[in-house]
């Protein structure tokens, strides 16, 4: 029997672990007097990030926004930038703060991401980079996108802002491109309170990357570029380590809810899910659904009436980046140019997914997305 929730049920819940164990951390903290500017938790968290996430570098942020503003800077990127207006509006808002345009290309409707089939048509002279987005952790077609990088001599930069540790065949996603970008906030499946990461190849790039995070300092009195404070303070760095300790069994605890969605929502007409190749390993970060017209209700119906019984949804990506009033007027976001993506904000719907969510409660959602 499936009992009335009285609880609020959100999207997302950040995994806080107990206050007893982060006691320890902040204790050093403080008998430390190292609070921030690159100190030893956050040295310590960068190279655990490294091993964990298979990579060679990281360079810790204070949030992923900062991050994808530097990682502009850090290739020196300009002119136009190839990317998706699926996404949450920071992806773009990186671009316009470096003074960049952005060129919005439509996505694939199977996998939300940047259709790379539709990029060739969009360079041009002024084109130097692709910001692709792995979005809700789904991987971009990174073969073709390089391919196409290689041929016309771009960057590629990924928002991984919802990719922490996802794989394919077995290898971080995050080795893609010539830089990738996280995001630790609190709604994320590695969360750091707020916070973000570069990831880089070599280490000439993140030495450049950890100058501009620092104002652009490289010792006590040369300053090289117009560096930004985007440093992580030892407190965020310290709930990474202990998040660390545990996230193998988060994101385990985030796949059985998804396979319980997964068992429970298929095979209904008009609703349609989001499904990984079988290459990928997911981090289960979000679960999308797309609500289209065979649906009993329509999408803003559905999400109006799952609020009624304190189920709190959300519609990422509603209304597209490029119908955002900085964005609306470039040639680029007219709807014509963005069928696939059009469509899809007007089906998605995020639900509830998070370590603490009980099977009772992944339940009671679906038992009422069936109703009627
Ligand atoms: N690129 C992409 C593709 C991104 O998705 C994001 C961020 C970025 C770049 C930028 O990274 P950051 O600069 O944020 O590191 C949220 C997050 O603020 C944002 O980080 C995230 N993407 C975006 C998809 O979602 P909101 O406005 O929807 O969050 P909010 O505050 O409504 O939180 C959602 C739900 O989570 C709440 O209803 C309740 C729960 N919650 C949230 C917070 C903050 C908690 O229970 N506790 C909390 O402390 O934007």
């Amino acid at each position: 029997m499936i009992k009335m929730n009285t609880k609020n049920i959100y999207v997302t819940k950040p995994s806080l672990a107990s206050l007893e164990e982060f006691m320890p951390y902040l204790t050093e903290i403080w008998q430390s007097g190292v609070i921030t500017n690159g100190g030893p938790m956050h040295q310590e968290l960068e190279d655990k990030l490294c091993t964990y996430l298979g990579v060679k570098h990281i360079s810790l942020f204070c949030n992923g926004t900062i991050a994808l503003v530097t990682a502009l800077q850090a290739l020196r990127i300009t002119g136009e930038v190839i990317t998706t207006p699926y996404s949450f509006v920071a992806t773009a808002h990186s671009l316009l703060w470096n003074g960049i345009k952005p060129i919005f290309v439509d996505i694939n409707p199977d996998t939300l991401n940047i259709d790379s089939n539709k990029i060739e048509a969009a360079i041009t002279p002024q084109t130097t980079a692709i910001l692709g987005v792995h979005c809700y952790g789904n991987p971009c077609e990174l073969k073709n996108i390089q391919e196409i990088a290689d041929i016309y001599n771009l960057k590629v930069i990924y928002d991984a802002a919802h990719a922490f540790n996802v794989r394919q065949n077995g290898e971080s996603i995050l080795n893609y491109g010539d830089l990738s970008v996280l995001s630790f906030h609190a709604t994320k499946v590695f969360n750091t309170f707020e916070g973000g990461a570069i990831i880089c190849p070599d280490k000439k790039t993140k030495q450049r990357i950890d100058h501009l995070k620092n104002f652009g300092f490289v010792n006590e009195t040369t300053v090289v570029a117009p560096g930004i404070n985007g440093k992580m303070s030892e407190i965020n760095s310290a709930f990474g380590l202990l998040q660390l300790t545990k996230i193998d069994l988060l994101i385990q605890r985030r796949k059985e809810i998804d396979l319980i969605y997964r068992s429970l929502l298929s095979n209904i007409a008009g609703l349609k899910l989001i499904n990984y190749s079988s290459k990928i390993t997911p981090n289960y970060s979000y679960f999308p659904v797309l609500i289209g017209c065979e649906f009993s209700k329509s999408r803003d119906e559905l999400y109006e009436y799952l609020k009624k019984f304190h189920i709190f949804t959300r519609r990422y990506f509603y209304p597209l980046i490029s119908e955002f009033p900085m964005y609306k007027g470039f040639s680029s976001s007219s709807p014509s140019n963005l069928p696939n993506s059009t469509d899809a904000s007007l089906k998605i719907l995020c639900l509830p997914i998070y370590p603490e969510l009980s099977n009772d409660d992944v339940l009671f959602i679906c038992n009422k997305i069936k109703e009627h």
